[in-house]
C-alpha cells in the first residue's frame, strides 16, 4: 500500500568512489569513509519524494524530530531530542550471531552497503495513542537476513540496541531492563513492510530517531520499531522483549495495531496524529491489513497481541 512500486525506487548508484563524493558532496554523505574506497550517499533528492502517501500528509519534521520515545534519553517526550546529542554513531558495528551460518560482527558501513535505500512513507502508530507518518530511508530486513542465511532452526530475529550508561543516560535507571530487546517471528522479520532504516527525511537518521540504524515495522505499535541497533540474532525461541518483561499483561509479543484490542488501561480505538487536533480511527493493523493480514491467519488476536 504505501511501498513504492519499483519504478519509483532510485536506481541511481548508492556508493561512489570517495573522489566522486567529495565532489558531490553537496549530497548527504551517510559514510564519508575516512580512508576508504567507497562512502555511502543517499539517494538523489528532494526529499521526501513526495509528501504524502495513501492520502495522508507526512508529519512535519520538526514535530518527527521533538517528540520522541528513546527511554535511553529520558521518558518525557522532549528529552531524547536534548539528551541524544552525546550519542556517537560513528564507528558503530553491528552483531550478526545465533542460527545463521555467516556470523559476525561489521561495521556499519560494511553491513549497509550492499543495499539500496529507498524512501518509505509509513505511517507510525505509538501504543500511547498518536501517529505520525514518516518518510524513511532504508532497505527491506528480508534482504539483509538472506545474506547471513539463518538456519532451519532460525524461527525468531531479535533485536538489541547500545548498552552504554555513559552514553545514555536514561540507562543509568531501573525504568527498563536495558538493553531494549526487540523480536519479530521469522515471517515477520522478511515481510517486505519491514525496514531497517538509516534515515528519514532524506537525510541521515537524527540520534533521537534512533541513529544509526533502527527498525521499522509499520503495522506494530511504534515499541518493536527498536532503535539504535548493535545486535541482531537468530533464535528458534520466542524472545522476551523489553516490554513483555516489563509489564506482561499489557504489551505482548505480537503488538500488532489492533483498534479492536484494547490496552488493559485505554482504548485503541483511536489516535491523535501528530500535529492535527481531531482523533481518527486507528485502523486494523495500522491500515496495512490488506498486506499483513495473512501471517496472522487462524491466531486469536485478542490472546496473541
Ligand atoms: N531502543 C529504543 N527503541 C525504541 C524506544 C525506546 O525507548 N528505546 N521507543 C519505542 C517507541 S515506544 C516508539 S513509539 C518509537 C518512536 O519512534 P520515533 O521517536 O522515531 O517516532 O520508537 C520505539 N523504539
Ligand atoms: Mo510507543
Amino acid at each position: 500500500m504505501s511501498a513504492p512500486k519499483p519504478s519509483e525506487i532510485t536506481p541511481e548508484p548508492l556508493y561512489r568512489r570517495r573522489r566522486e563524493f567529495l565532489k558531490q558532496s553537496i549530497g548527504i554523505g551517510l559514510f564519508a569513509a575516512t580512508g576508504k574506497a567507497s562512502a555511502l550517499v543517499l539517494p538523489r533528492g528532494p526529499f521526501p519524494r513526495r509528501d504524502e502517501a495513501d492520502g495522508e500528509k507526512v508529519t512535519p519534521w520538526k514535530y518527527a524530530t521533538t517528540y520522541n520515545n528513546f527511554y535511553e534519553f529520558g521518558t518525557d517526550k522532549e528529552d531524547p531530542a536534548e539528551n541524544a546529542r552525546r550519542l556517537r554513531t560513528d564507528s558503530w558495528s553491528v552483531t550478526v550471531e545465533g542460527e545463521c551460518e555467516r556470523p559476525g560482527t561489521l561495521a556499519l558501513e560494511d553491513l549497509v552497503r550492499p543495499h539500496a535505500l529507498e524512501e518509505r512513507i509509513y505511517r507510525l502508530r505509538c501504543v500511547e495513542g498518536w501517529s505520525m507518518v514518516i518518510p524513511w530511508l532504508g532497505f527491506p530486513l528480508a534482504a539483509l537476513i538472506k545474506r547471513f542465511r539463518p538456519t532451519s532452526k532460525a524461527k525468531y530475529v531479535v533485536f538489541e540496541t547500545l548498552y552504554d550508561p555513559e552514553q545514555m543516560p536514561g540507562q543509568r535507571w531501573p525504568i527498563l531492563e536495558w538493553p531494549y530487546v526487540e523480536g519479530l517471528r521469522m515471517d515477520e522479520a522478511l515481510h517486505p513492510l519491514t525496514i531497517l532504516a538509516v534515515g528519514m527525511y532524506g537525510k541521515v537518521l537524527p540520534n533521537q530517531n534512533g541513529a544509526p540504524l533502527r527498525l521499522v515495522v509499520p503495522w506494530k505499535y511504534g515499541f518493536k520499531s527498536i532503535k539504535s541497533i548493535v545486535r541482531i540474532r537468530f533464535q528458534e525461541r520466542q524472545p522476551v522483549t523489553t516490554w513483555m518483561r516489563a509489564a506482561p499483561r499489557e504489551y505482548g509479543f505480537y503488538a500488532n495495531v489492533n483498534p479492536h484490542v484494547d490496552h488493559p488501561r485505554w482504548s485503541q480505538k483511536k489516535e491523535r496524529r501528530i500535529g492535527e487536533f481531531f482523533k481518527r480511527d486507528t485502523l486494523m493493523f495500522n491500515g496495512y491489513a490488506e498486506e499483513v493480514a495473512h501471517l496472522y491467519r487462524g491466531m486469536d488476536l485478542g490472546k496473541y497481541f
